[in-house]
């Protein structure tokens, strides 16, 4: 079984079979409210990179994976950079999330597009239940890293939130992080 480190002050994995994907702004299309914005910004920009360690088979079962992200600081008009956020394709299966360094939101939503969050802190620990959908913004000046740990047979959905997206976006409303809900809900 192959071993990994995790540097504990940036929670940056290494070490064999760990995969690194970047996401820049020409991969967010439609992602933020005000894609006018999004399209006229530099698309070489990056929004934040995912690393992950996935020692067994995707989609086996029992297996765990484990993950980190860091999404850099900066909006699109009022709203934060955010990760595209995902309901597990297995809907019923639980991540947890832990925060490194930085401040930032963790955006849940349920089934029915009920939308609310958690504030993310360096040391706080969030379980997310399954069947509720997760999205990550930095409301911070620097970078936001956090961990995460999710089952392997947890796939992702991503399509269910392109097509609806969540029931609030994360603002910057005169200087404070707010939640504002969106037209379809
Ligand atoms: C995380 C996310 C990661 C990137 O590892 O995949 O933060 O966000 P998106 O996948 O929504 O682009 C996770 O929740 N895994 O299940
Ligand atoms: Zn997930």
């Amino acid at each position: 079984m192959p071993s990994i480190q995790l540097e504990i002050n940036t929670g940056k994995l290494s070490g064999e079979g760990v995969i690194t994907a970047q996401k820049k702004l020409s991969q967010l299309e439609n992602v933020f409210e005000d894609e006018a914005t999004r399209a006229s910004m530099d698309q070489e920009q990056l929004i934040y990179e995912v690393q992950a360690f996935m020692p067994v088979e995707e989609g086996k079962e029992g297996g765990l994976y484990f993950g980190n992200s860091t999404i850099f600081p900066g909006k699109v008009n009022e709203e934060y950079f955010m990760t595209r956020g995902h309901f597990h394709a297995k809907l019923d299966t639980a991540e947890y999330y832990w925060c490194i360094q930085g401040k930032g939101a963790l955006i849940l939503m349920d089934e029915n597009g009920k939308t609310w969050l958690e504030e993310m802190t360096p040391g706080s620990v969030h379980y997310i239940p399954g069947k509720i959908a997760h999205r990550v913004a930095n409301t911070g000046e620097e970078k936001l890293v956090f961990n995460a740990c999710w089952p392997s047979e947890a796939g992702h959905d991503y399509g269910t939130i392109e097509k609806e997206g969540f029931g609030a976006r994360l603002k910057d409303i005169e200087g404070t992080p707010t939640l504002v809900a969106t037209k379809n809900e």
